[in-house]
Parts: C-alpha cells; structure tokens; sequence
C-alpha cells in the first residue's frame, strides 16, 4: 500500500480528538505520573472507573527512572513488593525488608498496565488550576505543556471530575493552587501547604501512608505530595510508600464513589 502523509496526520488527530473527548468528564483526574498516580490510575481503571491522568512531561514515571543518584534501582518493603509483584514486576532481596528493583523496569511496566487496565493517559498537558463550585472542587483546568513552558497568553480548557488526586510529588502543586486560590481551607493544621520537611526514610514512608487523604472537598493527595501538604519528612529512593499511597487513595476513592452510588 502506498502511504499517504496527509492520511498519517488524519489518523492521529481523529485518534486524539476522541481521546481527548473522551477525558472531559471522568470519575477521577489524577494530575501527575510518578508511582503514586500511576498505581492509582492502574487501581482505579481495573475497578471500571473512568479515570485520567495528566503528566506535564513527555514520559511518565516522575521520579523512577533516575533511582537513587541516577544509580537506576529503587528500594521497597515488603508492602511495596507485594504490589510490584501485583504488577509483575521482579525484585532482588539485596538484604531482607530492603528488595531492589529495576527504575527502568517499574517505571515502563507502571505505565503501561495502567493504559491497558483502561486509564487514559494525557502527557504533554499540564494542569494548570482547578475548577471551584459551591467550595467543592469539580475539576481541573489543563493546558499543553509547551504553552506553559513557552508562557504563552494561551488560555486553557477545562475538564470535569468527581474526584481529583494529587500525586505531583515534591511540589504538591494542587494543593499550593488550591491555598491560593480558596484561602487556607485545607485539611493540614495551618490549613495551608505545610512543606516538606528532612530526609528521614523511616518515618516518612508510614506518614505518606497516613497522609494519604481528602485535603479538600472531592480532592486527595497522594504519594510524596502527601507528605509535603502535611509536613511529613522527604525520603530518598525508597518507593514502597509511593506504591502503597498510589494504592490507598484508589481505595478510598472507590469507596467514595461506592456509597454515592448508593444514595
Ligand atoms: O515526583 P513524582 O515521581 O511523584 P510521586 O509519585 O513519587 C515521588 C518519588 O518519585 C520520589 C520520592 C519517593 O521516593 O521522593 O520523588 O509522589 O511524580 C510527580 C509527577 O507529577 C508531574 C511531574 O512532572 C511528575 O512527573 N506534575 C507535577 N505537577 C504537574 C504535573 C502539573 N501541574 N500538571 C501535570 N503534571
């Protein structure tokens, strides 16, 4: 068959268009596509929900791929194996309750079992504020990365969900937007972002768990966020507590959903 370049192009815009349709209106936007978003997007899209996730960079993985000082391994607890081997993914017990994994290997296998567990996965688009009703949030404002990048007078589109995850790491970006925007209504002590705090492995991995919550009406932190929306430590490339968070917030989510199904 004779290739038609035009016919090439046709294709992927008609491809994309309905996959960007498709993510207006879902049961939950996941904004950021390190291990916690991404085992979230995998858990919520197995349980049938309709689910998307929005990643500002061209690949997903976050903060896998690099392992610890770009030495590409990582390290999970017994918990985090489990759900690594949930996923297939192998691991190496360099010593018992510290198992080794390949970044490469979570990263890339994270990413695709979500896609094909059904999680629409938009890269190249970053989330730029969040929709406000009633003081609930409903959504989230999304424009193309390179607009952002390029600070471009371009103004975004917008996207609706019952539920919002916020899983960008470090820079707990929802919640900061949010506290900006809203005033100090979070669920933290101060009621705003509280920052995170020093490296200390132990302590930060049982308090991502544990920050793993509702921050705001119909919006949950996930993952390093977690920690740095309520003053929990950082920790190095240990990522059984990513895993775990990505884990738990699908959960109470699905709950969520669950019981205002039943209403
Ligand atoms: O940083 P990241 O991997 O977050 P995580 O899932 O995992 C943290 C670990 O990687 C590591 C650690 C634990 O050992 O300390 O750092 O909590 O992934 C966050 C992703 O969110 C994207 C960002 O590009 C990254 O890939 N992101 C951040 N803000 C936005 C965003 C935004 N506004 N819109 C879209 N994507």
């Amino acid at each position: 068959m004779k290739l038609d370049d035009v016919k090439i192009s046709e294709a992927i815009i008609k491809s994309y268009m309905r996959k960007l349709l498709s993510v207006l209106k879902t049961d939950v936007a996941i904004v950021g596509g390190g291990p916690a978003g991404l085992t979230a997007a995998y858990c919520l899209a197995r349980a049938k929900k309709k689910v998307v996730l929005f990643e500002r960079k061209l690949s997903l993985g976050g903060g896998i791929w690099g392992g610890g000082m770009q030495f590409n391994e990582i390290v999970v607890q017994e918990g985090g194996r489990k759900i690594l081997r949930e996923f297939g993914i192998r691991t190496t017990g360099a010593r018992k309750g510290y198992y080794c994994a390949d970044a490469v290997e979570v990263a890339s296998t994270l990413c695709s079992k979500a896609i094909q567990a059904g999680a629409r996965v938009m890269n190249l688009l970053s989330v730029e504020d969040v929709m406000v009703e009633k003081e609930r949030v409903t959504g989230l404002v999304i424009n193309w990365s390179a607009v952002e990048m390029a600070g471009l007078h371009v103004d975004p589109i917008s996207v609706r969900s019952k539920f919002v995850i916020d899983a960008t790491g470090h820079a707990t970006e929802i919640a900061h937007l949010i506290e900006e925007k809203t005033g100090p209504g979070l669920a933290t002590e101060s009621g705003g972002v509280i920052g995170e705090g020093s490296m200390w492995a132990d302590q930060a991995e049982v308090l991502t768990m544990e920050n793993t919550r509702e921050i705001f009406p119909n919006v949950y932190v996930a993952g390093m966020a977690a920690n740095a929306v309520f003053g929990g430590p950082r920790m190095g490339p240990i990522f059984g507590g990513m895993l775990m968070s990505g884990k738990k917030v699908a959960d109470l989510i699905l709950r969520r959903l669950e019981s205002e199904n039943l209403r």
